[in-house]
């Protein structure tokens, strides 16, 4: 069967990309932490920057210490949920670099954070 026989190795291919994970884009793992307010500042994250490669696959590890929601945006990035108390996870393919503002939609006194795609 020709047909077969020139079609196997592009399927071979495609399965082996797959299997690599999104074509051998590395994941990596970064976390951030909401860092409560104090009496002079609104809550802030930590670290204040992120830095990623462009195409990494990236899990954020977000924490939340306080016992409040907070919000997660990343702007440029289409994200934007709540972190729980106890914190949550945040996927990213980061498809474009540049500088992007990471902030809590939730609190106007909310410190930024940036991330970083190089
Ligand atoms: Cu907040």
């Amino acid at each position: 069967m020709p047909t077969f026989r020139r079609f196997f190795p592009a399927a071979a291919l495609g399965l082996a990309l797959v299997l690599s994970g999104c074509g051998g884009h590395p994941t990596v793992r970064r976390a951030i932490s909401v860092v409560p307010a104090t009496a002079s500042a609104g809550a802030s994250y930590e670290p204040k920057t992120i830095t990623v490669s462009k195409d990494d696959n990236v899990i954020l590890a977000v924490g939340n210490p306080t016992t409040a929601a907070h919000g997660f945006t990343i702007e440029g990035y289409g994200i934007s949920t709540e972190i729980p108390p106890g914190g949550s996870e945040v996927k990213i393919r980061a498809t474009h670099p540049g500088t992007f503002k990471i902030y809590c939609q939730l609190h106007e006194t909310h410190q930024v954070a940036t991330l970083v795609v190089q």
